[in-house]
């Protein structure tokens, strides 16, 4: 050692060393979350189906332009605080290490800034002010339609869901097949239904959604549907579903011993297969007597 090296010199240097691991930490860290909040986009974004599958991530692919929106607004946020959260966390390491104990002996005595404290009360009021605007936007975008081209009334029942067309005039019970009945090959238990809701693809698909017992909850998460069924009380939404096939969803509202025995499947057909189906069911449902439960579970088919 050099005979006039002095203990602030060598103070410098250790602080040198320490801000330039500093420096290659955050720059690591930023990597890293960045590619990982680069795959987790990628992967809630992809091309999913509508029933879950094993080790899926993210929520089901959006199939109407509600869930479009609700997705892009989830997108939005996730942006927005990931750069928040770095950024205080990186303003955290970097207070933590420039003015620990030995790196700064004499600590300054300010007990106030006022042009900081402005500045952390409006930053976040701006903020706030850019999560609510597209939230309030997205949200009132959700909850009804001005002009729906169709009205579809679900009437919950512990526990079957019962589907009207009061501008065709059809009306059915839509009962989950019980395990044994289930079809492998094409039909997912918990799921699948002896009559799927249908409807056209590309209306917009007024929905009244009321109880005849306890509460329940038509829920589709696919189309972002969610909305209480309530005896006494008819709830209004809307969706519009923008692709052929079937999404399904259950009810989601604790409603009793067999809850889990009310899936809900929802099968988007193109204009003219919907007409199709709607005269064949005016035929199979007209004829059709309701089905009664009883106590003891059993039904008159
Ligand atoms: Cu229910």
């Amino acid at each position: 050692m050099l005979p006039d090296s002095s203990g602030a010199a060598r103070d410098g240097i250790k602080r040198a060393i320490e801000m330039e691991q500093l420096r290659h930490f955050v720059a690591g860290a930023s990597k890293a979350l960045g590619l990982s909040v680069a795959f987790l986009t990628l992967m809630a974004t992809g091309a999913m189906a509508s029933v879950a599958t094993p080790w899926q991530l993210g929520v089901p692919e959006p199939v109407s332009p509600v869930a479009e929106r609700i997705h892009e607004f989830h997108d939005y946020l996730l942006w927005l605080i990931t750069i928040i959260t770095i950024f205080v966390l990186g303003l955290m390491i970097y207070v933590c290490i420039k003015f620990k104990a030995s790196s700064n002996p004499n600590p300054s005595r300010t007990t106030h800034n006022t042009a900081i404290e402005i500045i952390w009360t409006v930053v976040p009021v701006i903020i706030l002010a850019v999560v609510a605007v597209p939230s309030f936007k997205t949200l009132y975008y959700g909850d009804r339609t001005p002009d729906p081209d169709m009205t579809i009334k679900v009437t919950a029942n512990q526990w079957y869901w019962s589907y009207e067309y009061p501008d065709a005039g059809v009306s059915f019970d839509s009962y989950m097949i019980p395990e044994a009945e289930i079809d492998p090959a094409t039909q997912t238990y918990l799921l699948a239904v002896d009559n799927p809701l249908v409807v056209p693809v590309g209306k917009k698909i007024q929905i009244l959604v009321t109880s005849n017992d306890v509460m329940h909850s038509f829920f589709l998460p696919s189309a972002v549907v969610q909305i209480y069924g309530m005896a006494g009380r008819t709830n209004e939404t809307w969706m519009q579903i923008d692709k052929e096939g079937t999404i399904f969803g259950q009810c989601n509202q604790i409603c009793g011993i067999n809850h889990s025995a009310m899936p809900i499947a929802v099968t988007a057909l193109s204009q003219d297969k919907y007409d199709a189906w709607l005269a064949e069911a005016k035929v199979k449902f007209a004829a059709a007597p309701a089905r009664i439960r009883v106590a003891d579970g059993a039904v008159n088919e």
